[in-house]
């Protein structure tokens, strides 16, 4: 059934594509076969991540941006990861109303993702989601997530370019070293530029970013931006581009692209053994016991888990388990 929808989605049906990516979420068996259906198609579009604090104006930006892109001729998919909320909110409702056009738009598709099981898995799940939409064939995949932590920073390395959105607000600067999104910017957009403060909050950006610049192939840029006006995004796009042509001229776009599809091996196979040690624990008796001695603190969890690995036990139940079905 899946290599079907993944013929119809490649001809175009925004159906197949749509139930695709509910496969993809659910994170059950046929994800394997849909990761291996896809394969050969992706690689071709340029991933664009938004980051930044809640209500940034992010969601503005993506609706603007998206306009920009429509008007260039290119086909675009918008991701936006919630991983906050586990209901569907009031943020994307109004991301609904905003975005109202563009979902007319035979050439735009539009997905809202919120949590599924555990938080560690979001950036999983949301970075298989991005390979389904390059699949498709659109010539950009935007995600936007909120930047408060961790698990978004996660999400964002999924991206070619990283665009950080702050608001000129005293705090902003603080929240957004604290969630590490200082490191992960490739751009930044300073928006609401209508505010107060937005001209001071450029430069002392720009100011700290001459001291933190590290590379020798990029300077990162801020742009101001009025999202609600469209003011600065024309600007904002190019600089992306940009981004995206250094990025090619120094072999970055590869070597990321190489460092990505090694972490997705890395990553499957832990996830792999992980599910199946979690399992074990639980029908185990003997697994059970020494996980409440573990959990009490009468063993050494370091030197536990050490003599799990190397009892023949774990790898032959792996081994019955790999002969069974996978
Ligand atoms: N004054 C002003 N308001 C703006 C600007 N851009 C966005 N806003 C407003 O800021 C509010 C939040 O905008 P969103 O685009 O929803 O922000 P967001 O970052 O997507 O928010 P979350 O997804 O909830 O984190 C909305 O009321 C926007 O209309 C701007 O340039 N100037
Ligand atoms: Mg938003």
């Amino acid at each position: 059934m899946v290599r079907e929808l993944v013929e119809q989605m490649r001809a175009g049906d925004r159906r197949a594509l749509a139930r695709l990516l509910s496969v993809v979420e659910r994170n059950g068996d046929q994800v394997t076969e849909l990761m291996e259906a896809i394969h050969p198609y992706t690689g071709n579009a340029q991933v664009i991540g938004i980051t930044g604090p809640p209500g940034a104006g992010k969601s503005t930006l993506v609706d603007k941006i998206t306009s920009l892109v429509r008007a260039k001729g290119l086909t675009i998919a918008v991701l936006a990861v919630d991983p906050t909320s586990p209901f569907t909110g009031g943020a994307v409702l109004g991301d609904r109303i905003r975005m109202q056009q563009h979902y007319l738009d035979p050439q735009v598709f539009i997905r809202s993702m919120a949590t599924r099981g555990s938080l560690g898995g979001l950036p999983r799940v949301a970075s298989r989601a991005v390979r389904v939409l390059d699949a498709s064939g659109k010539d950009i995949v935007l995600v936007e997530t909120v930047g408060v932590g961790q698990t978004e920073v996660d999400v964002m390395k999924i991206a070619d370019s990283v665009v950080v959105v702050l608001v000129p607000e005293a705090g902003d600067a603080v929240q957004t070293l604290k969630a590490g999104l200082m490191e992960i910017a490739d751009v930044f957009a300073v928006n609401k530029a209508d505010r107060e403060g937005s001209g001071r909050m450029v430069a002392t950006l720009r100011n700290t970013l001459t001291f933190s610049n590290k590379l020798d192939w990029w300077r990162v840029p801020v742009v101001p931006t009025q999202a609600t006006k469209g003011e600065g995004v024309e600007k904002l796009w190019d600089t992306i581009q940009e981004h995206r042509t250094a990025m090619e001229k120094n072999s970055i776009l590869a070597e990321r692209r190489r460092e990505r599809q090694r972490h997705e091996f890395f990553q499957t196979v832990e996830e792999w053994v992980g599910d199946r040690l979690s399992a074990l624990v639980k029908s185990d008796g003997e697994l059970g016991d020494l996980m409440k001695k573990i959990e009490e603190g009468a063993t050494d969890p370091h030197s536990a888990a050490i003599d799990v690995l190397r009892s023949g036990t774990l790898l032959r139940h792996w081994l019955s388990l790999v002969e069974k079905k996978e």
